[in-house]
């Protein structure tokens, strides 16, 4: 079985002007392909990660040898989280969230606007290479919350389902947006899908964390 890279589900100049065909294309083709290509060098070497889903690797480190627990991480978590944010964004689509993601986006926030704002303000706080996250708790009753996570790291670690996540490494926009970091996420709300993340909300009951870890999902293909 091999992890694959999977494909973009717009053409690479689909979001101009707010992220630039080159940065998808590097971003992508090279480091997305890196995080893959290091998971399955780590398939090899390691045969007990033999038939197990990324979700599954990222979520049960307990289960690995230990010195290839921090590697594994690293590979699985961007590998998951790049599929997470290529799903996150749309060329087109619906600009504001509607339905029972829009209710609880209100009830969790007290309004859209509110919301942008605290997401915007918690990617501009995290220091170096990470993500932003909308994401749902498994337990009580289902808050919306949002984190930022380190690294490749990834709130199904924490028992939230992801809903939304934005990329906050520099390598996301630093070719376009150089070191202004808040003309990026400023931008992204201009293509981000809604559309996708009421569905992931639709689908986030308090098992999906679970079935994630035990099925593994969708978005990461294999061979
Ligand atoms: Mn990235």
């Amino acid at each position: 079985m091999k992890h694959l890279l999977p494909a973009l589900p717009f053409d690479t100049a689909a979001l101009e002007p707010h992220i630039d065909a080159r940065t998808l294309a590097l971003h992508h083709g090279k480091h997305h392909a890196g995080y893959v290509a290091q998971l399955n060098a780590l398939v090899e070497q390691y045969p007990e990660l033999e038939g197990r889903s990324a979700a599954w690797l990222l979520l049960n480190p307990g289960k690995l040898a230990e010195e290839a627990r921090v590697a594994v991480r690293n590979a699985a978590g961007g590998h998951v989280n790049h599929s997470l944010y290529w799903r996150a964004m749309s060329a087109r689509g619906a600009r504001e969230p509607s339905g029972r993601l829009a209710d609880a986006i209100a009830r969790n926030f007290g309004s859209f606007e509110t919301f942008r704002t605290r997401f915007e303000e918690a990617a501009a706080a995290v220091l170096g290479s990470g993500w932003v996250w909308l994401a749902r708790a498994q337990q009580n009753g289902g808050l919306l919350r949002i984190f930022t996570t380190s690294g490749h790291a990834n709130p199904l670690l924490q028992g939230h389902f992801p809903i939304l996540v934005n990329d906050l490494w520099e390598h996301a926009y630093y070719i376009k947006h150089e070191n202004r970091r808040d003309e990026y996420l400023e931008g992204w709300w201009a293509v981000v899908d809604w559309d996708e993340a009421a569905r992931r909300f639709e689908s986030s009951d308090h098992t999906a964390v679970n079935r994630w870890a035990t099925e593994g999902n969708m978005l990461l293909e294999v061979a």
